[in-house]
């Protein structure tokens, strides 16, 4: 009898705990018992020079907020973002937050996160999902915008002009964003001088590299060529390169317009070799763990938050470079 007994009371306290263990989750969803926010997010790689100031601005965001920051680089690869986001939600992070590589493809993997409760914060690329209710908040640069900017300078350089002006167009990587984005609001801008024309676009895919193999191309295959717009600094200073091999002067015998203004982008700028950069900001650091917090709290943000931008002239870059974060 005794021994029933015994076996009894073990039972009971072996339940008592076992449901302790499932309960224990702190208020901060992740199991720990520090009370920290955990914070999972995915980055798309280390393309750029944008995107290293991004994943660092970020990284120091974080760490200046207390926050506990489960980092995952894509290298590029969507799959490797859905994974990331599939292991964050297995490990009941308290938030995700990721800037997804291209536009599509998300809509399961953000519903699974909305099943599990997870609150999902996009930054700097969009995703396509009809279904807003997947993300709490964009945080992130107008495309469109910084694209007509870039038209609208280049219209304007050429005001009053007849001569015909072929623009060769280096564009992101191929689904992005940023790349559908600036392609669209530059075509837009530039209707306004029928004179100027896209006579080649073809993707660099972001990358220094692919900016000068591309371009090495486009110049032995187009006769003619006025006006390089890149999609990014780095394109276009892989296209330098290609320009300069090729016994041209970049800024010179080619206009070139870029977006971005990282530091080497706004050096070439301010050295004459690029004729004007659209800023993209990449310090989203620091607002991302704020909505992070707010969140997680259940507070109600913004479903978009635009960042700040400004355009860079050749004067401009020379007197902003010293002051430059990134
Ligand atoms: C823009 C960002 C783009 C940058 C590129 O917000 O997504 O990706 O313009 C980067 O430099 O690779």
């Amino acid at each position: 009898m005794r021994v029933k007994m015994m076996a009894a009371a073990l039972t009971g306290l072996l339940a008592v705990s076992a449901l302790a263990g499932c309960g224990g989750k702190d208020d901060a969803g992740s199991g720990k018992d520090d009370g920290k926010l955990v914070l999972g997010f995915s980055q798309v790689g280390a393309e750029s020079g944008w995107r290293t100031a991004n994943t660092n601005s970020i990284q120091t965001a974080a760490a200046d907020a207390g926050i506990e920051l489960k980092f995952s680089d894509a290298q590029g690869k969507q799959e490797k973002q859905i994974e990331a986001i599939r292991s964050f939600i297995t490990q009941k992070v308290d938030v995700i937050a990721f800037s997804p590589v291209v536009t599509s493809g998300w809509d399961s993997v953000l519903k699974d996160a909305k099943d599990a409760g997870i609150p999902v914060i996009l930054t700097d690329r969009a995703v396509d999902s009809q279904d807003k209710s997947l993300y709490k908040t964009f945080l992130g640069s107008d495309f469109v915008k910084e694209g007509t900017e870039a038209g609208n300078w280049l219209v304007k350089q050429n005001e009053g002009k007849t001569t015909p002006v072929n623009v060769v167009e280096l564009q992101g990587t191929v689904g992005a964003a940023p790349a559908i984005d600036r392609q669209k609001g530059f075509a837009e801008a530039i209707k306004a001088n029928p004179n100027i024309t896209v006579v080649k676009s073809q993707s660099g895919n972001f990358t220094r590299a692919e900016g000068k193999t591309v371009m090495e191309g486009i110049l032995q295959s187009t006769p003619k060529i006025d006006v390089l717009y890149a999609h990014n600094d780095d394109m276009g200073l892989g296209a330098i390169e290609a320009i300069e091999a090729a016994g041209k002067k970049p800024g010179k015998d080619i206009t070139i317009i870029t977006v971005d203004a990282v530091k080497d982008g706004m050096t070439a700028l301010a050295d004459g070799k690029i004729n004007f950069i659209v800023e993209c900001s990449p310090l989203l650091g620091p607002q991302l763990m704020d909505l992070a917090k707010k969140v997680h709290a259940g507070e109600t943000v913004e479903p978009r938050i635009l960042t700040e931008e400004t355009t860079f002239t050749q004067e401009q870059a020379k007197a902003a470079l010293p002051d430059r974060k990134y």
